[in-house]
């Protein structure tokens, strides 16, 4: 197994990866990128249905809202997520990621074991990816993932539970999924030019999810459902032009590198699917890189992150007509993403 486009990794640093993802029992590319910074976000938690998001009614959108607006600060260089919510009770929760940075963006939730916090990512495991990711960067691919070894023991317990996929400036990206009571971190690893991970940058912060339990119901109506396994999303219904709410079964355990998560993409008439494949790569140096003097090559458009075996997440796209692709965050080596076509009405 090698990485297309990336020569210089070897079977043997992936093995190294493989291993150390088995060890962890989690996905590596899920915790690549929480570096530290200070998180004054506000997040806003607006309990309201279908209002205050502008969705049809049909849509169905859970009643508790969580609002995270995606900024970055050219002074200070930071990458924040915005929001006044810290805690929310337990049960089905949409978060709505409202990018308004010039960089793309995701929220992956991470449900910490025993009494982690968010201070522990911070300090134990963001540190340790960046050196990982700035080992790689500099060409010293096998050192990089070798220092993958120094994530605490706790880190292999984390679970990916989901999350406002991949979205361009300017655009939102909404995820519904049913969470637990614990101490969770929204975290974004894409990367600068530079090769740091905006998790580094300030894009990382804690969430409570109380024993209080939500009423909110998941989507009543959804318009596409998938079914993602380690080969494909296996999408069940009319891919027409529209809003959909789409519901999304991890039917799989993740394959070694990472878990089944969805996203959608826009696709130019130029567009080069390897290319995107490689991108979706955090490992690789041009791997994920999105920042303010960095577009990203694709018009990334909304999805949700993966979950465990069984689970159940709900997003919502707006399509029009044109060409786009499913594409799962994988590895450079082992692509997956699925081209369609909306056609007009
Ligand atoms: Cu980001």
């Amino acid at each position: 197994m090698t990485f297309p486009g990336q020569p210089f990794v070897t079977v043997q640093s992936l093995d190294m990866r493989a291993s150390l993802d088995m060890s962890l029992g989690t996905n590596p590319r899920r915790r690549n990128m929480n570096i530290m910074t200070p998180m004054r976000i506000t997040l806003i938690i607006a309990c309201t249905m279908q209002l205050s998001c502008g969705h049809r009614e049909e849509s169905a959108i859970t009643p508790s809202v969580v609002k995270i607006t995606a900024t970055y600060n050219p002074e200070t260089n930071e990458h924040l997520f915005v929001t006044d919510v810290d805690e929310i009770p337990s049960g089905w929760t949409t978060f709505r990621l409202i990018n308004a940075s010039p960089a793309v963006h995701f929220l992956v939730l991470e449900l910490l074991p025993g009494a982690k916090s968010v201070e522990n990512s911070v300090s134990e495991v963001v540190p340790v990816f960046q050196q990982a990711m700035d080992l790689i960067s500099g060409g010293q691919v096998e050192d990089g993932f070798a220092k993958l070894a120094d994530l605490p023991k706790w880190f292999g317990d984390v679970r990916f539970m989901g999350g406002p996929g991949l979205v361009s400036p300017g655009r939102s990206s909404e995820a519904t999924v049913h969470l637990e009571p614990g101490n969770y971190v929204m975290e974004c690893y894409i990367k600068t030019a530079e090769g740091k991970f905006h998790s580094a940058l300030g894009m990382i912060r804690g969430l409570t999810v109380t024993q209080e339990r939500s009423e909110a119901a998941p989507p009543s109506q959804v318009s596409l459902r998938m079914r993602l396994t380690n080969e494909g999303f296996g999408v069940h219904g009319e891919v027409s032009s529209g809003r959909h709410t789409i519901e999304v079964r991890f039917a799989e355990e993740k394959p070694p590198f990472l878990g089944n998560d969805v996203h959608l993409v826009q696709l130019g008439e130029d567009a080069n699917l390897e290319k995107l494949a490689t991108w979706m790569d955090w490992s690789q140096p041009g791997g994920m890189v999105s920042d303010h003097g960095t577009a990203a090559p694709f018009q990334f458009m909304g999805g949700t992150h993966e979950m465990p075996m069984g689970s159940t997440a709900y997003f919502t796209v707006e399509l029009t007509p044109g060409r786009y692709a499913w594409v799962s965050e994988r590895s450079a080596q082992d692509p997956l993403y699925e081209e369609f076509t909306v056609a007009a009405r």
